[in-house]
């Protein structure tokens, strides 16, 4: 049987839960070494505390760079339950510690307050710290380590149930998260000094790291992945400075947990809503990644409008749908939301009303991200973004809008109307979020027909039309890369499409641009390409 604990380190520069650890090193009735702001905190809990400066004889100097790098410390962390090595400790009067409780100073916090300077990061670096959480982690067969206040309670119930011992599957479960621990701290510290170059100046926020160092902890079990046979996780990685809130941010008021697809599909949605929502009041729905419809405000239209105009746009498709909206949902918009089977609701917030209203439906899932649309200004910065391939991972800063159809070149005889350029901006928000080759056709602030995933443009624009039908008629267009052919032109103005935004740069742009005069349609380059694979 494991022996008892009698002796702990305790260094905590996040403090939260330090009553609950405190009561049980008291009920244990374990010595207590710590630190100085730890050994007063402790000590004004009640805990007899020595501090470590006096048990190693060793002050604590430098500003506190050396308080605990000591071999009295570490000899006492990392030595085995052998005879020699008991020996050497009473040879050098080293006593051993048996549970090492230690969490870092705060370099995350500190890098992500906005004034920061690079010497206050530097100065939060942690040195002592994860040299005892290693240690500790190492010699785990020996010595418990905590580093997470969430697990005092299931230390203190251990201790009570094991007769002041711990059971070798909490440590290794411990060791496990401890160097999980000092891993993401590094990850953080390493992508930190990416943002500077070599002699120290900021590369730019844009910047893509030379090295890229990625933590993420594992958030729940996934039930499986795309499909059943496919095991899955979801793991948290931590937010970059400005980067917006993840969908495990969200409060879930009902329903089962979210799938892997469903999580795709979720953050698809709620990225086009954000997106949208520069433009006004938005709904957006999804299906299997791709929109198949989105809207915005026309005036003061009342939400419930606007997503009605957006699960109408393609109403076959909506069945089974992803739905984000920008606004809370509330009575008005719960009763829409209730006439068809959906699968998720994102939005900022729901009223209790919308939540009882929406109570009967067991299978919807509501999905409440208060700050969803925080980080849409002209100042956010494009997050980073990951995708793996074999034998590594793709990064590259989110696709932003940049070049909305009125700051475009006009290089028809026509220009568009007021009306037509607000739509013509819908048509490329929504167009960003459709797999390439990505037509999309709106009309009146809403979309009237997608085509997207397609391997040739004009049939792209032919699924376009198709779904848009007569509604094509008087609607606008965008297309995520330029035409190569008229032929993609002739087919919306043949469906009743008036004006086309598009990149522009294709060495047949005059027969397009010529197609487009012909049918009297107006037509905007932007020189910015929205390709999404
Ligand atoms: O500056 S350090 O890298 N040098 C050390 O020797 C050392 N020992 C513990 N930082 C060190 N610590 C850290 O101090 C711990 O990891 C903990 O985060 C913090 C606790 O300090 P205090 O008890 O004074 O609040």
């Amino acid at each position: 049987a494991p022996t008892p604990i009698r002796r702990a380190l305790v260094s905590v520069s996040d403090k939260t839960h330090l009553e609950v650890l405190a009561q049980i090193l008291i009920d244990s009735q374990v010595e207590v070494l710590s630190t100085g702001g730890t050994y007063q905190a402790l000590e004004a809990l009640g805990v007899a505390v020595v501090k470590v400066s006096e048990y190693t004889g060793a002050p604590e100097i430098l500003g506190g760079r050396v308080k605990t790098l000591h071999p009295k410390i570490h000899g006492g962390i990392l030595a085995l339950p052998t005879p020699a090595h008991e020996a050497e400790l009473r040879l050098h009067g080293i006593a051993p510690i048996d549970l090492v409780v230690v969490n870092l100073y705060p370099f995350r916090q500190v890098v992500a307050e906005p004034g920061s300077s690079f010497e206050d990061a530097v100065e939060n670096i942690d040195i002592g710290g994860p040299a005892m959480v290693r240690a500790a982690a190492k010699n785990w067969q020996r010595v418990a380590v905590v580093v997470d206040p969430a697990d005092y309670t299931r230390l203190g119930e251990a201790l009570r149930e094991h007769g002041g011992a711990l059971p070798e599957s909490l440590r290794r479960s411990l060791m496990r998260k401890a160097y999980a621990h000092t891993a993401a701290y590094d990850a953080a510290i390493a992508g930190y000094l990416a943002r500077f170059d070599d002699v120290g100046l900021s590369v730019g926020t844009d910047a893509l790291p030379d090295r890229l160092f990625v933590a993420g902890a594992a958030q729940g079990e996934l039930r499986y992945g795309e499909n059943p046979h496919q095991p899955a996780r979801f793991y948290a990685t931590e937010l970059a400075a400005g980067e917006p809130a993840g969908l495990h941010r969200a409060v879930q008021h009902q329903g089962k947990a979210l799938s892997y697809n469903n999580l795709l599909d979720a953050d698809a949605a709620l990225g086009l809503c954000r997106d949208l929502s520069r433009l006004g009041p938005a709904a957006a729905v999804i299906k299997h990644v791709s929109p198949c419809g989105a809207a915005i405000a026309r005036g003061d239209e009342a939400l419930a409008d606007v997503y009605v105009r957006a699960r109408e746009a393609d109403a076959e498709s909506a069945f089974g749908g992803i739905v984000a909206l920008s606004g809370p949902v509330d009575r008005a918009v719960a009763e829409r939301l209730a006439e068809t089977f959906l699968e998720v609701v994102i939005a900022p917030s729901f009223t209790p009303e919308a939540l009882a209203l929406l109570a009967g439906k067991k299978n919807l899932r509501l999905l409440s991200l208060e700050d969803m649309l925080v980080g849409t200004g002209p100042e956010a910065q494009p997050a980073l973004r990951l995708r793996s391939i074999a034998g590594g991972l793709l990064a590259q800063r989110e696709d932003a809008v940049t070049v909305a159809a009125a700051q475009g070149k006009v290089v028809t005889r026509r220009a568009p109307t007021a009306s037509e350029l607000r739509d013509l901006e819908l048509a490329q928000i929504v167009g960003k979020a459709v797999r390439s080759n990505a037509i999309v056709l709106c009309k009146d602030g809403a979309t009237v027909g997608i085509g997207g995933g397609q391997t040739s443009r004009v049939e792209a624009a032919r699924q376009a039309t198709a779904r848009a039908g007569a509604r094509a008629q008087g609607a606008v267009l965008a297309s995520d890369a330029f035409f190569p052919f008229r032929d993609g032109v002739d087919a919306a103005a043949a469906a009743g499409v008036t004006a086309i935004v598009q990149p522009g740069g294709s060495v047949r742009d005059e027969e397009v641009v010529t197609a487009a005069d012909e049918h009297g349609l107006a037509m905007v380059f932007t020189g910015q390409r929205h390709f999404r694979h």
